[in-house]
């Protein structure tokens, strides 16, 4: 087994596809947000299951796409421990695994380029893989000079923990800026320019005088990668800080399950579900909610067929009540269904599947509200 190897050409960052050949379960390294779209489309072509977005650091140069993963191909989302990466649902500890399907990834933590980052480790019958970030880059590594780098921890972490791998290990960076894809751990270690031979104080005197410029996008990408990407969300802010006023939030409020329910049992409102059909395919339909997607991809102002779908779902004088699964896309949807006239609530903190059903996901088993009983038969 290979993994699929992707290609962000304007942060020339690799985001890495690894998949189970019988399952379709799959895991993402290092997405991109510009890239989600491809992304998605790639994990269709495929029959692909996402169940993880993994990072190896809080990248300084691009923005990672693991929360619009989450919500739109339902992922989980997994980062080091040490990266004050504090929205991934599951921090990663040196030795962990993360499965997928039948197969499996083990974290590496090597530090040096940040103080938290991690490799991951995949071993396959075809062969051994590790995903090295910024750690171990083909003839290089990455720079140590900020997010609480050290070129001796650098140097650890490579001839330690890295160089310590069978030879033969395939090794795929998380950036080439010169149009190679992969390396072996055997080629690394004879003859990577910066480490191969080298002493810690001849390493740490090469990487000392780099002097390279601080990356474009740094003091934006950092802070957005430390929430999944999700920084330039109201929603995902305010349903982080529940109690934190919202001045302006742009709807007519937030409601809880059990009133949406209320309201939707008298006849007063109409739910509306903007996940994706592949979401509710997959996750679970929700009884009576009217299916329209929401979509949030980046650069992407306008959505057309929302607008005339919530027209026609919702008739005059009767309150329109948005779901989704976490709680951002619906607050975005609440914003524009008040653009277009309507009195628009938010779900609070969306719907999550059953958790009877998730043995049966992808069988449209029924969902439930957070603590209500509100189930399909
Ligand atoms: N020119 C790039 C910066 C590239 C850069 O600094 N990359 C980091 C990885 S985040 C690195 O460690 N580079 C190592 C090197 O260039 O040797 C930008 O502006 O984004
Ligand atoms: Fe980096």
């Amino acid at each position: 087994m290979k993994p699929l190897q992707l290609f962000d050409p304007a942060s020339s960052t690799y985001t890495y596809v690894l998949f189970d050949e019988a399952t379709r379960d799959a895991l993402i390294i290092d997405p991109v947000d510009e890239q989600v779209e491809r992304d998605l489309a790639v994990l269709k072509q495929h029959g692909l299951k996402l169940a993880w977005t993994v990072e190896t650091h809080a990248h300084a140069d691009h923005i990672t796409s693991a929360g619009l993963l989450a919500e739109h191909a339902g992922a989980k989302t997994a980062a080091p421990a040490g990266c004050g990466i504090s929205t991934a649902s599951v921090q990663l500890k040196h030795g962990e695994v993360l499965r997928f399907g039948g197969e499996a990834i083990t974290a590496l933590h090597t530090p040096g380029h940040t103080a938290g980052g991690m490799s991951y480790l995949w071993k396959t019958r075809g062969g051994d893989h590790v995903f090295t970030g910024d750690t171990l880059l083909i003839n290089g590594c990455g720079r140590t000079d900020f997010q609480s780098g050290s070129a001796a921890d650098l140097y650890r972490s490579l001839t330690e923990v890295l160089f310590a791998l069978p030879d033969a290990t395939t090794v795929w960076p998380a950036h080439d800026y010169q149009g190679r894809t992969h390396s072996t751990i055997g080629a690394e270690k004879a003859g990577n320019a910066r480490v191969a031979g080298k002493t810690l104080a001849e390493f740490v005197a090469t990487m000392d005088a780099l002097g390279l410029p601080k990356p474009k996008r740094m003091d934006e990408a950092v802070p957005a990668n430390q929430s999944s990407g999700l920084r330039h969300d109201a929603g995902a802010v305010a349903l982080a800080q529940p109690d934190a006023p919202r001045p302006a939030q742009g709807y007519a409020g937030d409601v809880s399950a059990q009133l949406a329910y209320r309201w939707w049992q008298a006849g007063e409102a109409v739910l509306v579900d903007v996940r994706t059909d592949a979401e509710r395919e997959w996750v679970g339909f929700v009884p009576g909610a009217v299916p329209l997607a929401w979509k949030q991809w980046p650069g992407m102002a306008m959505n057309p067929a929302f607008d005339a779908g919530l027209k026609e779902a919702v008739p005059p004088g009767k309150k329109v009540v948005l779901l989704c699964r976490s709680g951002v896309r619906s607050i975005a949807a609440a914003r524009r269904a008040t653009e277009l006239g309507l009195q628009a609530y938010n779900i609070l903190e969306g719907f999550e599947g059953d958790p009877d059903e998730q043995a049966h996901r992808g069988r449209k088993g029924g969902w439930r509200l957070r603590g209500l009983p509100w189930r399909q038969a």
